[in-house]
């Protein structure tokens, strides 16, 4: 090997005494652990260039100083949880109620954090004046069109991901006969897709659904969509995929499966992701809980063009698992006290390559 010069060889040796006089004159490293940005999730994830998320419900955004702490020091974007639903925006037709979304929009840009908008075309928490009003299909996109138009415009240049159309397809990867579909057919998605991306051309536009994490007869459905819309130049840009497990069931072929949808150029992100645990949760349970955690962020980490990853909320406390999973909870990262569960270790290590 060619000799290098080693710069260090060079200094004079110090004497004891102007070592000692330096050492005085210098401040010492604080030994207190270190809580400094960098082994926060959040800056785990800056550090890559990726986001960390969590989607937020607003009653604690409003209340609770600890949820907030929470939220603002670890995560570096955040999805709405239901406040930019369509029931929520326009509970009766034309009056709307945007007063928790902007507070959600605001509170990001004032904590440097990014949103994810959620959703926008879905055949769930639609207001009931959509669901019930037996509209014909010229006036269904018309309706549709506005609400995606209006939605993106009031935001435009603020939200980084849309979800643009949630949960389209059936388990046996067939498109849902949901409202949209039974009026418009499929091609209401590449619309949405459209509209959306004339509204606000520098958001990226995601399809977004549960179930698809593994190589499964709905994420083929959705690959042959995916290949379809972009062989017809339609703006789609993204994969979400939901990320809703039971603890120790995380599919063997996720990985690969996102990565063929970043074969594909799209981006992949994991969009709301919980591990439920039977309750009460045993120890043996939180900890395969933890090792969940860090291999679903590395299964989208470890894929080309995956944006991120957000937890479908912080604390347990506040998690639509116990109401939805009889006997099932214990999902998130944070117990209902804001404590660190050993899922946060997890997280925490799948966000950072060197743990
Ligand atoms: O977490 C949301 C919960 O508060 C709502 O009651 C529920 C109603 O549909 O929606 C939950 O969020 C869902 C998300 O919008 C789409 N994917 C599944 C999520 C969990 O149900």
């Amino acid at each position: 090997m060619p000799h290098t010069p080693d710069r260090r060889r060079s200094l004079r040796p110090l004497t004891l005494a102007a070592a000692g006089a330096l050492l005085a004159s210098v401040a010492l490293p604080q030994l207190t652990p270190d809580a400094s940005a960098a082994t926060t999730l959040r800056g785990y994830a800056d550090a890559r260039g990726a986001r960390i998320g969590a989607a937020v419900a607003d009653g604690p955004l409003r209340t609770e100083p600890a949820y907030t702490t929470v939220l603002n020091r670890e995560f570096n974007s955040v999805t709405a949880e239901n406040a930019m639903k369509w029931d929520a925006l326009e509970p009766s037709r034309n009056s709307y109620n945007w007063a928790a979304a902007d507070r959600l929009v605001n509170h990001a840009a004032a904590n440097n954090q990014g949103v994810r908008g959620h959703t926008l075309v879905w055949h769930n928490q639609n207001p009931s004046w959509l669901a019930n009003g037996n509209f014909s299909a010229s006036e269904l996109n018309t309706i549709l069109k506005k609400h995606i138009d209006t939605t993106l415009g009031r935001y435009r240049g603020k939200i980084y991901a849309w979800d643009v159309v949630n949960e389209a397809f059936n388990e046996d990867g067939s498109l849902r006969n949901s409202l949209w579909q039974s009026k418009l057919g499929s091609g209401y998605i590449a619309n949405a897709l459209r509209w959306a991306h004339a509204a606000d051309p520098n958001a990226k536009l995601y399809i977004n659904d549960y179930n698809i994490e593994a190589d499964n007869a709905k994420s083929d459905g959705l690959y042959n969509l995916a290949r379809q819309l972009l062989a017809q130049g339609v703006p789609l840009h993204g994969i979400g995929f939901q990320a809703h497990f039971v603890v120790g069931q995380l599919p063997s072929s996720m990985k690969a499966n996102l990565k063929r949808f970043s074969d594909l150029g799209l981006e992949v992100s994991i969009t709301e992701l919980d591990v439920r645990i039977p309750l009460p949760a045993s120890s043996a349970e939180l900890a395969q809980q933890s090792t969940d955690y860090k291999t679903a962020t590395e299964n989208c980490l470890g894929v080309p063009r995956c944006a991120g990853v957000t937890v479908w909320g912080l604390t347990d406390k506040y998690s639509w698992v116990p109401g939805t999973f009889n006997g099932y909870g214990a999902a998130l990262p944070y117990n209902e006290s804001y404590g660190a569960k050993p899922a946060y270790q997890g997280l925490s290590d799948g966000l950072n390559p060197q743990a």
